[in-house]
């Protein structure tokens, strides 16, 4: 559990949240790159059991106002799901535990930040082997998503994250960190380097094309990795979780970034290359699910730039990865030196498969579309 005691955790965090029932078992939960995530488990099967998250406040700098985000961001979807009074699909929501003092967060003496909700059962499932039915459910929880939170006034919601998606500003970090060079990497990452420079001026037409103001800005998710969706044992898609850059933005970064996620036929680690390549069913079934939802919101400008979206996210984040692995790995989490250069040439190499199949995925896009 890293610098964080089970015992530190059990005797002097969980205390301060309002949880029913005792405490039996607490242990790291997930894969996510930025928090760290503990599951605890209470005792029995009556009271419920509780996800812990210790945020990182290097990254969400102003947890205050993400807090703010989330319990506007999740009472809305409640409303909807209650008004609506559907019960299966994505009309579930995730449930903040408040401190016994109210608060929705936690502040501890080493000025961490602890959230605490409640736990929402991900029926397990192998990444590598997802169905077409569940990418299906998939993309329609996304579209539902957005439709749920289109309705949130103007302004209701904090940017956690400046520039997220803003392919110029990360090319420009990306060169900072060419430039530096800090800790000597760069001739190990030469020709990942290359690949990227490679694509920067085709893929940056699309930022301006975004910057243009031709496309709307949204509520959006920003971050739709698959894994970020729930599913429960029927492969009903529960809800999104992972809601701390749910903030302004683009449609098509939350479509590009779950099918960048979900048709890797590899895990976005995986080192050995031929392993990766774009499964195109999935990317089929997921856009039917997505437009089945969304074809009724979405503009036509939106809907033109679907399929490439998909290489344009998978390129930002290839572009993040190479440039903290340059930079010294100061954002993802690594488990080894290199891991940060593993994730990206893993995803080089989804966008290389990615633009071969590009014509293909403009045509599906196109039939789905079609009145
Ligand atoms: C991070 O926290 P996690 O692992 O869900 C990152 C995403 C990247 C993703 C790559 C706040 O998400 O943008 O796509 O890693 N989130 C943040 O796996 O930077
Ligand atoms: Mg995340």
């Amino acid at each position: 559990m890293g610098q964080f005691s089970k015992d530190n955790i059990i005797n002097n965090v969980l205390p301060k949240f309002r949880l029913s029932g005792t405490v039996e078992d607490v242990r790291p939960m997930g894969d996510g790159h930025i928090n760290d995530t503990f599951f605890v488990k209470t005792l029995g099967d009556v009271s419920p059991d509780y996800v812990l998250q210790r945020i990182n406040h290097y990254i969400f700098t102003d947890v205050k106002g993400l807090m703010a985000n989330f319990e506007k961001v999740t009472s809305h979807i409640e409303k909807k799901v209650i008004s609506s009074k559907r019960t299966e699909g994505s009309h579930r929501q995730l449930k903040l535990i408040y401190t016994v003092e109210g608060a929705s967060f936690y502040k501890d003496e080493d000025d961490s930040f602890w959230r605490c909700l409640l736990f929402c059962r991900n029926h397990p499932y192998k990444e590598t082997e997802i169905s077409p039915a569940r990418a299906y459910e998939g993309g329609r929880a996304l579209g539902n998503f957005q439709q749920m939170l289109s309705d949130l006034p103007e302004g209701s919601l904090i940017e956690t994250i400046p520039d997220f998606h803003n392919l110029s500003y990360r090319l420009d970090q990306f060169h900072r960190s060419i430039e530096g060079n800090p800790v000597n990497r760069l001739s190990s990452a030469e020709a990942e380097v290359e690949k990227v420079m490679a694509r920067s001026e085709e893929l940056l037409v699309i930022h301006n094309l975004l910057e243009s103001g031709k496309n709307p800005k949204r509520i959006t998710h920003n971050d739709t990795k698959f894994n970020n969706i729930l599913f429960d044992e029927n492969e009903k898609a529960i809800c999104l979780i992972d809601l701390d850059t749910v903030m302004e933005g683009y449609a098509i970064h939350d479509f590009g970034d779950a099918i960048r996620t979900l048709s890797n036929t590899a895990e976005e680690d995986e080192s050995d290359l031929t392993k990766v390549n774009f499964d195109m069913n999935l990317f089929e079934s997921f856009s039917e699910g997505y437009l089945k939802e969304a074809k009724s919101f979405l503009m036509v400008a939106e809907i033109d730039l679907l399929a490439i979206s998909c290489q344009f996210l998978t390129y930002i984040i290839a572009v993040r990865f190479l440039t903290d692995y340059i930079g010294g790995d100061t954002y993802f989490k690594v488990s080894y030196p290199t891991h940060n250069l593993v994730r990206a040439k893993n995803q080089l190499k989804l966008l290389e498969s990615m633009h071969q199949s590009y014509t293909e995925m403009v045509s599906i896009i196109r039939q789905l579309t079609r009145d």
